[in-house]
């Protein structure tokens, strides 16, 4: 990290050693926290994806703001902090540099933690899902950040796809526009997060933790930047009925539109409303592929560090 950097971002000892030997480190987002699980399933899930990571021998760095600085890596206390305080801001590219100007704490989103691990030199992110193009965006614009910044900021994000909220086919055909590669794991379908198929393809099925490490590698010693997604089925056990989910997300996606909810606000109210909706169904099935996704983004640091 460069002395200007330093100004802004404190770093946890062990991750800075570990980015220093070249050991593999996991970047964890803080949106998931504060806008998309209700205390203390939001900070049990941090702490178990953690421990998950480092069963796995590589060491986790959940990334946040705490009053304006940039944290990577959080202390119990700092976690338990950021699980319980309202109101804390959701933070993407637009407003990071704002947080940290005004001393604010900071959720930061998929492309906020991107940017964050790209600065500090982590380049395996995992998550639950990623943002995308919302339905009717046609109308609305409404189009995650995170597909631009995965189209410039390289690092690998880990999830489970995106949900079916959005527009999963449009979603595709704005990463194939903005470069960003869409990898299977394990699989030949773009996983529906709560289910394992959403009926679209992928670009490349790959089987292992190595052969994601090698094309990582080639990528970006090609001077390729950008991000690429590697889309993690949810376990067989934990996926959802598929007509089930579907007709929950229909009525959520309505109750949005009837309720005015417009711009950031959109993606926590529909998770909000489906945990409810479904009597915590989904919040399990939630917390499970996240963690399936912390365990295979540690084995793809792990092998992309050799
Ligand atoms: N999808 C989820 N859970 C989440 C998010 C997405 O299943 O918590 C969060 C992520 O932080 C993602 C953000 O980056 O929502 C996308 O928000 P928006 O659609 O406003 O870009
Ligand atoms: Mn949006």
């Amino acid at each position: 990290m460069n002395e200007k950097l330093m100004k802004y971002i404190d770093i946890l000892p062990e991750i800075q050693e570990a980015l220093n030997e070249g050991k593999p480190v996991v970047a964890l987002e803080s949106t998931i926290i504060s806008h998309g699980m209700e205390y203390p399933q939001n900070v049990e899930c941090a702490r178990r994806c953690e421990e998950i990571i480092r069963e796995e021998g590589a060491v986790p760095a959940t990334i946040a703001i705490i009053q304006g600085r940039i944290k990577v890596g959080l202390s119990y206390d700092e976690l338990e902090y950021f699980g319980t305080e309202k109101g804390i801001r959701k933070v993407s590219r637009r407003d990071l540099a704002m947080v940290v100007a005004n001393g604010k704490d900071g959720a930061t989103t998929v492309a906020g933690t991107m940017i964050i691990s790209e600065m500090v030199g982590i380049s395996i992110f995992a998550t639950g899902g990623v943002g995308g193009v919302h339905r009717k965006a046609q109308e609305t614009f409404d189009i995650s950040a995170d597909l631009e910044e995965l189209s410039k900021t390289s690092v690998a994000v880990v999830c489970a796809g995106v949900k079916s909220i959005l527009d999963i086919g449009l979603t595709l055909e704005v990463l194939e526009t903005k470069g960003v590669p869409v990898i299977g794991y394990g699989t030949d379908d773009f996983p529906a997060f709560y289910t394992r198929s959403s009926g679209f393809g992928v670009d490349e099925r790959m089987d292992d933790p190595e052969t994601v490490a090698t094309f990582l590698s080639a990528k970006w010693n090609l001077g390729i930047n950008g991000g690429v997604i590697v889309a993690n089925p949810i376990p067989v056990a934990a996926e959802m009925d598929e007509a089930y989910i579907a007709a929950e997300i229909e009525k959520a996606l309505v109750k949005s539109e009837n309720d005015g909810i417009k711009g950031k606000d959109v993606t926590p109210y529909l998770l909000k409303h489906l945990f409810g909706a479904t009597e915590g169904k989904s919040l399990a099935s939630n917390l499970e592929l996240v963690y399936n996704n912390a365990r295979i983004g540690a084995k793809i640091a792990k092998a992309f560090s050799k």
